[in-house]
């Protein structure tokens, strides 16, 4: 997608990082007027820029603001289609129920939708995802892979995979991943993955794969204090940049899906298993259809989950949540 005026002049400040460039310099390379540069320095300011404008030297940028309005997570995003659509909004109920109508209205592939505020964040069986407003990143990005609906969970290991190798890129924290879908520091969730599709019999049209990620929050809900956690927490209190993390999540997430697109599923199963603490341990695993515990072998070439019971038979869990019960 194309850069606006304004976008493009953020980009030009950014690279000068820090450094001056004179209103001379952008606007040859925007072939644009001085008014307009000084018309785009206002509104930048307004969406909280620290912009310095000096006689004869020109502007530069001195801090960028924490928020992840579309441009600022646009303008340095290295990918062809990840994230190069992104609708943002300030509140929303929940990100995935735009992302739903938007890839029914025919959204192209990459797009996504952004939210500084969920007042519903969904999780997974009509649960509920906690989404306080400008402390986390709640996205939705819609993808049309030309697989069948059964290889779908994949997708979900898919994106696991991306938003762990995003966060060690952007902020160095280690994560581990609880089969399906449950991203964890030192044993506490710090991101959700809800993978949801729409499609017929045989064929995907699209996949919606909402992402929330804990980033600034510094304090939850009583009921999550035991088993939330915010990168912002495990980095004893440092403040995230959303944009810069979510740039890198996006970018891993493009990269990952090509090399799946074109070579299959393997290597993002080695990838998923090499972060996966839920394998080679007794577990409890609680299906809509009881639970039962076992002995996790390991995943499928679809990415189920394979557990053997007390009797030696495997079963096979589409969908479940995790306890580990021991740590062998
Ligand atoms: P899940 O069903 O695996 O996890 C939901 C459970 O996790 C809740 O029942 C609660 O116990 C706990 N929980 C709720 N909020 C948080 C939180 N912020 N941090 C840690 N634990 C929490 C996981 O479902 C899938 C979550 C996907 C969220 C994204 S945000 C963007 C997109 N839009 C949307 O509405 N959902 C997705």
């Amino acid at each position: 997608m194309q850069l606006s005026m304004k976008e493009q002049m953020l980009h030009i400040l950014l690279e000068h990082n820090g450094e001056y460039v004179s209103g001379q310099k952008i606007s040859e390379q925007l072939g644009c007027s001085r008014t307009a540069i000084w018309k785009h320095i206002s509104e930048l300011r307004k969406e909280g820029y620290e912009l310095e404008a000096m006689q004869r030297r020109g502007y530069r940028i001195i801090q960028q603001p924490n928020n992840i309005r579309s441009h600022n997570i646009h303008v340095g995003l290295k990918t062809e289609f990840v994230g190069q659509n992104i609708v943002y909004h300030e509140s929303v109920s929940s990100t995935q129920t735009i992302a739903h109508q938007l890839a029914h209205e025919g959204a192209e592939e990459g797009t996504l939708v952004a939210a500084d505020e969920q007042g519903k964040g969904k999780g997974r069986l009509g649960r509920d995802w906690h989404s306080p407003k400008g402390t986390g990143v709640w996205m939705s990005l819609i993808l049309r892979p030309k697989i069948p609906p059964q290889q779908a969970p994949q997708l979900t290991l898919l994106a696991a995979v991306a938003v762990v190798k995003g966060i060690k890129e952007a902020v160095g924290l280690d994560c581990e991943i609880k089969w399906p879908n449950d991203i964890l520091i030192h044993g506490k969730k710090v991101v959700g993955i809800l993978t949801e599709l729409q499609a017929e019999a045989d064929r995907i049209q699209s996949v919606i794969i909402g992402i929330g990620i804990n980033v600034n929050v510094k304090e939850f809900p009583e009921e999550l204090q035991n088993k939330a956690t915010s990168l912002l927490i495990e980095k004893s209190g440092k403040e995230i940049n959303r944009a810069a993390l979510m740039q890198r999540i996006l970018e891993q997430t493009e990269r990952i899906y090509k090399q799946y697109l074109k070579e299959g599923f393997p290597i993002i199963k080695l990838l998923w298993e090499s972060y996966a603490v839920s394998l080679g341990k007794e577990i409890k695993a609680t299906t809509i259809n009881g639970s039962f515990e076992g002995y996790a072998k390991g995943i499928t070439e679809e990415g189920v989950l394979l557990i053997e019971d007390k009797e030696g038979e495997i079963h096979q869990i589409y969908s479940a949540d995790i306890e580990i019960s021991s740590q062998t």
